[in-house]
């Protein structure tokens, strides 16, 4: 069985981060290991959360795997809380990748033009460097353009300037530059992949539902890498995501009593497992 490890925080209600991933990633059939980066009573969406910050184990964590030989399969970072932790992860990535394994780093920082609270220009600098050591980057539109300094365009871009974004993602260093969340009309949102090697672009586009939930980032972002190890191509993983994340939001609109905070992911579970059967 393959072993992802996913490095984030938990957010202990909120349905992000770890409490996405490792339930996600198991249904994929795949194991998860975790470094929990910080316990937060809930995330920062929320008024008056509580924040304990656990960037002092991640050290003592590696070391221990470091002795223990342990391997994986894929490398999985996703919210990063401070740049001591971006630079532990550089370190990780040195320490941990292989030939045969992938780093894979969704730079979560924001969204609709704006960074999350606690987040600023020198950190998304920061993170640039970072996606420039991954096989695969997942950012959406915020994200890329805080990390290129490029101007954000909330709607009504061209194809042309989405593409320019990828090929100067890629020239960051990274091997695949994903853009989630990429709309050209108003029926349709979906995702443009650039591959440096082969210098193709690809598409996908789903639904676009009226609705815009938190988690959702993490939920396309896990299946993604979880279906990647699967065995599925780059571009099938990331088709299978989105139809889940799209399913998962379904879901969550049908459901009276829903939350306000997250998607209900775990209804669409069985719907993702039945595509990874039907396609690895
Ligand atoms: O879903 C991304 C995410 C992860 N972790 C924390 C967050 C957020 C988004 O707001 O606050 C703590």
């Amino acid at each position: 069985m393959k072993r992802i490890v996913t490095v984030q925080d938990i957010s202990c209600i909120g349905k992000c981060s770890l409490t996405v991933a490792l339930p996600v990633i198991s249904a994929c059939g795949i194991e998860a290991a975790v470094i929990p980066t910080a316990m937060l009573s809930a995330h920062t969406a929320f008024n008056g959360f509580t924040f304990c910050d656990l960037t002092d184990e991640i050290t003592p964590v590696a070391e221990h795997w470091k002795k223990e030989r342990l391997k994986f399969d894929a490398i999985y970072t996703g919210y990063l809380g401070s740049f001591r932790q971006m630079e532990l992860m550089d370190k990780f990535f040195t320490d941990f990748k292989t030939e045969d394994n992938i780093i894979f780093i969704d730079p979560v920082m924001g969204d609709h033009g704006r960074l999350y609270p606690g987040f600023n220009q020198d950190f998304a600098d920061r993170m640039a460097s970072l996606c420039g050591k991954a096989d695969v980057i997942v950012p959406n539109l915020t994200e890329a353009c805080f990390m290129l300094r490029e101007e954000y365009i909330e709607n009504g871009y061209t194809k042309d300037y989405i593409k320019n974004i990828l090929m100067r993602l890629c020239g960051l260093g990274c091997k695949n530059a994903v853009l989630t969340g990429v709309s050209f009309n108003d029926s349709e949102l979906g995702i443009f992949c650039y591959n440096k090697d082969s210098d193709t672009f690809s598409e996908y586009y789903t639904e676009k539902v009226s609705a815009s939930f938190h988690g959702t980032g993490d939920v396309f972002s896990s299946a993604a890498v979880g279906a990647l190890m699967r065995g599925l191509s780059l571009e099938s993983a990331l088709k299978t995501a989105a139809d889940f994340t799209v399913e998962s939001i379904k879901a969550t609109l049908r459901d009276t009593d829903r939350t306000w905070y997250g998607v209900n992911f775990e209804q669409a579970l069985p719907y993702l497992i039945n595509e990874l059967k039907n396609n690895s």
